[in-house]
């Protein structure tokens, strides 16, 4: 395929995505992220993609893809508040919605990753995330942690569908954590408000500290795969904050990762993606149909409970 985005070339959906919503995504942002980790893009996409983002993501968790690892039953009945409340997220939601497939190539999206991660880009995640009134949030964490790249480029475009603010759950960052290259160890916690069993520690915070990412719906946060981040409790009484989440990363890695946490050796290479732009220097390989879509619940993760159990071991290795 010649170099350029979903069919079209590059510089014409840049064109397309500048004209379109008066963005220059100019140097000055590609500068910030590579200094702080994250950069905002206000308006990413219009109220009507948000609408159509919303209603795929509840026909998912009322059963409209049939059936899908997590699904609960639900009646016409139940009110989105009550079927949607049951769940954290839906993973790998592109792999099950049409709808959600395409915005993962969307050409608002592409040329930003693009220019934050190079001219090959490949779509590997997605995530519909609802943390319904009352969830927790999740403990600092790297995404590198659990989706190594070779070469740190993975990228996480993070959209708001609802206001995300402080008090519903939305993100919070520690600026420039990603630039030492490091990941940092993972420690248990015991922490109501967040959810997941680990969180990471030993990161060095800044001066100016940790800084929260308030969007309006539409707007958006790419940030880089090794920044720490983390996000607060829904502590509302009602009411979502949802957003939609893509994963991007180099066409040039290899993806030694298993979205289901089955073992990976360091040769293996996850071949379910998206070409968003560019070429994959891998295109011999082709692409495989691994992924499948599951809803979570809260609680820990299988890879959450994995990892706490590799730790244990390396701290009370057996027989000690
Ligand atoms: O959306 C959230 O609350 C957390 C998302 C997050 O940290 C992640 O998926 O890595």
């Amino acid at each position: 395929m010649p170099r350029g985005c979903i069919g079209q070339t590059s510089e014409c959906i840049r064109h397309s995505a500048r004209k379109q919503h008066g963005m220059q995504f100019a140097d000055r942002e590609v500068a910030a992220y590579r200094e702080r980790g994250y950069v905002v893009v206000e308006n990413l996409v219009d109220r009507a993609t948000v609408d159509t983002w919303l209603v795929e993501g509840t026909r998912i968790c009322r059963g409209a893809y049939g059936a899908l690892d997590g699904l609960l039953p639900s009646t016409p009945e139940q009110s989105d508040e009550d079927v949607l409340g049951a769940y954290v997220t839906c993973a790998i939601a592109h792999k099950i919605s049409p709808v959600l497939g395409q915005g993962i190539a969307d050409p608002r999206i592409a040329p930003i990753v693009e220019r934050l991660i190079g001219p090959n880009v490949k779509g590997i995640h997605s995530q519909f995330f609802i943390k319904h009134a009352g969830m927790p949030g999740n403990a600092w964490h790297q995404d590198e942690a659990f989706v190594p790249t070779r070469d740190r480029s993975l990228c996480t475009a993070w959209i708001a569908l609802d206001p995300a603010t402080v008090e519903n759950g939305c993100l919070r960052f520690v600026p420039g954590s990603h630039r030492p290259g490091v990941i940092y160890p993972r420690r248990r916690h015991n922490n109501p408000a967040l959810d997941r069993e680990e969180e990471a520690y030993g990161f060095p915070m800044p001066a100016e500290g940790e800084v929260s990412i308030e969007l309006a719906p539409g707007s958006a946060v790419f940030f880089n795969g090794y920044l720490v981040h983390g996000s607060y409790q829904n502590v509302r009484s009602s009411g979502f904050r949802r957003a939609l989440l893509y994963v991007y990363a180099s066409a040039e890695t290899l993806m030694a990762w298993s979205p289901r946490n089955d073992p990976v050796s360091a040769y293996d290479d996850y071949r379910d993606y998206t070409l968003v732009c560019g070429e994959d220097p891998y295109a011999w390989k082709g692409i495989r149909d691994i992924g499948r879509a599951y809803l979570r619940t809260p609680g820990p993760t299988l890879q959450d409970k994995r990892l706490a159990a590799m730790q244990e071991a390396e701290v009370f290795p057996a027989g000690s």
